[in-house]
């Protein structure tokens, strides 16, 4: 959902919020609306509720107004699971998640949980692992293992401890069915965002043999594209509600509805999603750049968003009527212009990085590699970059 993200543009004065994040918050509310139209049991939110941990009171409210409120009031259980993004690296930090504790019809999952429902008759065990960070399994591995664990081994020691721990939990299930939901990466699944990567380097990820056989489905957030892994279990990622990334420019978007009746026990029930164009022009080579540039933009662009990248030599872009293109763009819903300069002779790093931990990483090593407490700068520092970052 990523409700309280920041698009810098159409941004209301008087809630601060743009008109972008209110497309995401609509399809939410929809989905709320469906589910009470079709009496369903149950509202699972699986994980990313919050595009961050603290999100502004008003974004809190909507929530409140248009989802939570509306299914407490048609008697429709909530269930939160936290993600990446509103999970705080600290598990005694607080998030916003935390707000919907006081409402009798919904529960948030911090912490791994064994749940058991009730639908269509069929009894259904729910195993619930919500998005831990790398310091919190560090530590879970730490406490288990009753040692200090080293950065080579917690990954897999990790691994191992959550694939006994689904198995332990899922055997003991005495259930018709058997459910995960979960909100991790699975190697092997597809990403599309680009700008807003949700995998992030050395993240704990989900490899497919930890997911246990006997369960009838795994149903996985995070990943913003919907998409489906056959295997045993079938594992459903339900994808974003709406494009959050441009990378996701040609994605379906929607939610999942399970139903024990199904084949297949699950649905994908598309929602509406802003149109978004990608336009690239090659002006390195023409006469008359900006008729060319102008040409390249659909006619119908209304209520659409636009990115138009263009491709132009070194000082041409003066030559250019700019207010031509604006004035063309206007009706769009959103549009941006890059420009890609081509710089003759010129050369560029070999080797350059623009991921901040790895920044802050070599940072330390340059400035403060004989420092007494070096180790625990690291740390520390990688803590809570990693939680701005999230
Ligand atoms: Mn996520």
């Amino acid at each position: 959902m990523h409700e309280g993200i920041n698009f810098g543009y159409r941004v209301d004065a008087a809630t601060g919020i743009s008109d972008r994040a209110l497309d995401l918050h609509n399809n939410f509310a929809k989905a709320a609306r469906y589910a009470i139209e079709n009496n369903a049991a149950l509202f699972i939110i699986l994980g990313d509720l919050f595009d961050r941990t603290h999100v502004s009171p008003t974004f809190r409210e909507l929530v409140r107004k248009d989802v939570i409120e509306p299914l407490g009031n048609s008697k429709i259980k909530v269930w939160m699971i936290a993600g990446n993004h509103d999970q705080p690296h600290s598990s005694a930090k607080s998030t916003s998640l935390d707000d919907y504790r006081g409402y009798e019809h919904v529960e948030v999952f911090r912490k791994p949980a064994v749940e058991e429902i009730q639908l269509n008759k069929k009894s259904i065990g729910c195993i619930i692992m919500p998005y831990l960070h790398p310091e919190q399994i560090v530590k879970l591995v730490q406490k288990k293992e009753n040692k200090e664990v080293g950065k080579e081994d917690w990954y897999a020691l990790g691994r191992k401890l959550i694939k006994e721990w689904m198995k332990r939990r899922t055997e003991e299930l005495d259930t018709d069915l058997k459910i995960l939901f979960a909100h991790y990466y699975v190697e092997g699944a597809k990403l599309r965002e680009t700008a807003h990567p949700e995998v992030l380097p050395g993240e704990f990820s989900f490899t497919r043999d930890m997911i246990p056989k006997e369960l009838n489905l795994a149903v996985f957030g995070h990943i913003h594209l919907h998409q489906s892994l056959i295997g045993e279990p079938e594992v459903v990622y339900t994808g974003a509600i709406e494009r959050i990334d441009w990378g996701e420019r040609e994605d379906e978007k929607g939610f999942l509805i399970i139903d024990p009746d199904f084949p297949e026990l699950w649905n994908f029930e598309p929602l509406p999603t802003r149109e978004m164009i990608k336009i690239n022009v090659d002006i390195t080579d023409t006469q008359n750049p900006t008729k060319e540039i102008l040409e390249s933009i659909p006619v119908d662009i209304k209520e659409k968003m636009i990115r138009l990248e263009i491709r132009v030599n070194e000082g041409v872009r003066k030559k250019i009527e700019e207010y031509k293109i604006s004035e063309r763009l206007k009706a769009a819903f959103h549009y941006e212009v890059k420009w890609k300069e081509e710089i003759e002779g010129k050369t560029g790093f070999a080797e350059f990085t623009m991921n901040p931990l790895e920044l802050f990483e070599s940072f330390i090593e340059t400035n403060y590699s004989t420092h007494a407490k070096q180790k625990e700068i690291l740390k520390e520092g990688g803590e809570i970059l990693r939680e701005v970052l999230s």
